[in-house]
């Protein structure tokens, strides 16, 4: 039997690794940035070939992004320079109070309105990570959907399921799963998002809250104890047309594969009901033991454990890379995920 990596199409870009912040606001300290490049060198290891981007352009991206927004991601760095800054550009000041839309040109200014986090500093490469790992997510999905490709693999990063329709935060800038979904959506298909991260993915479940179009079922650390702290809780289950489609399945600190599994369970049979025929998986990798900002205890055999739950779906299926910071051990993870997928029988 031939090893995943040639079962399984990956999706990465070179441009991908540009983004390289410094440093990142962590309790309190400015400590060495998290989401470093070498987490998707590493990753890439474990594969003999992957497979080339292809540029879809910024229609799938403006389905889950604001036009504004976008302009914003795209210029911010080189606004910040010209307002005569050095290094990442990072906000200081939120409008909380009594929000409202000032088009404001200042570049703090700006960086206040569309992130809700300082920890996730803009550089002169972010863009171009960004829009070629959303690429990569949507190049993932167009597989699926062009060559019945029962499941496919996006080396997305940066990661994108905390960033919403018009901010950034937790290391997201372009939603690439939420992007990947409408993708899938706007093709006719009935579209779910599971997300398996250790922290809850605000950014997808907003972007979809109230639309009813694509069901967001997450299983995170309880917000109550762990970032994002304001989005993630079990009472959230979407608004309007969209009630009924968001799924929180909050799980404590110090959980480990047995109580992971029944809450994978649960959202199995939410995914089932919705009739979905096309899965996104938002895949962290920071759910880890070892993982150094994270408190859950999976190991690495763990994860093929949940890979072959999820392939027993018989959903075709898009595994989105989002979280995951024990950097050696990041490509046994994917690996030992995938392995679950395979063989197929689809
Ligand atoms: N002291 C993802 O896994 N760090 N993002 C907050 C905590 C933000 C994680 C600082 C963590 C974001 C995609
Ligand atoms: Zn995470």
């Amino acid at each position: 039997m031939p090893p995943p990596s040639l079962a399984i199409p990956v999706f990465f870009d070179a441009r991908q690794l540009d983004h390289q912040p410094a440093v990142e606001l962590h309790n309190g300290n400015w400590s060495d940035y998290a989401e470093k490049a070498a987490r998707a060198e590493i990753i890439l290891q474990q594969f003999a070939a992957h497979r080339p981007v292809r540029d879809h352009g910024l229609e799938p991206i403006l389905r889950a992004h604001s036009p504004d927004y976008v302009e914003f991601l795209r210029s911010a760095h080189q606004a910040w320079l010209e307002a005569g800054r050095s290094g990442d550009a990072i906000g200081y000041t939120w409008p909380v109070i009594r929000r409202r839309d000032l088009r404001l040109d200042r570049i703090d200014a700006r960086l206040g309105r569309y992130s809700f986090d300082a920890a996730t500093p803009i550089t002169a490469g972010t863009w171009s990570s960004a829009y070629w790992s959303a690429q990569a997510a949507v190049s993932a999905v167009a597989a699926v959907l062009e060559e019945a490709q029962p499941v496919t693999f996006a080396l997305c990063r940066p990661p994108g399921h905390h960033a919403g329709r018009d901010y950034l935060g937790g290391y997201c800038y372009l939603n690439s799963a939420a992007i990947a979904a409408a993708e899938a959506a706007h093709h006719g298909r009935r579209v779910a998002i599971l997300d398996i991260d250790y922290h809850h993915g605000n950014g997808t479940q907003d972007i979809f809250l109230d639309s009813g179009e694509v069901l967001f079922v997450s299983i995170h650390a309880d917000p109550a104890m762990d970032y994002p702290f304001f989005w993630g809780h079990a009472d959230e289950r979407g608004i309007g047309a969209g009630k009924g489609k968001t799924l929180n399945i909050p799980l404590p600190r110090g959980t480990q594969i047995d109580a992971y599994l029944e809450a994978l369970e649960i959202a199995c049979t939410a995914i089932v009901a919705h009739r979905t025929d096309l899965l996104v998986l938002s895949f962290g990798a920071d759910t880890f033991e070892d993982d150094p900002i994270s408190y859950f205890e999976l190991r690495e055999e763990d994860y093929a454990l949940l890979g072959s739950r999820i392939a027993a779906l018989a959903i075709p299926t898009a595994i989105v890379m989002e979280g995951g910071y024990a950097i050696d051990a990041l490509g046994g993870i994917v690996t030992s995920l995938l392995s679950g997928f395979y063989p197929r029988g689809m």
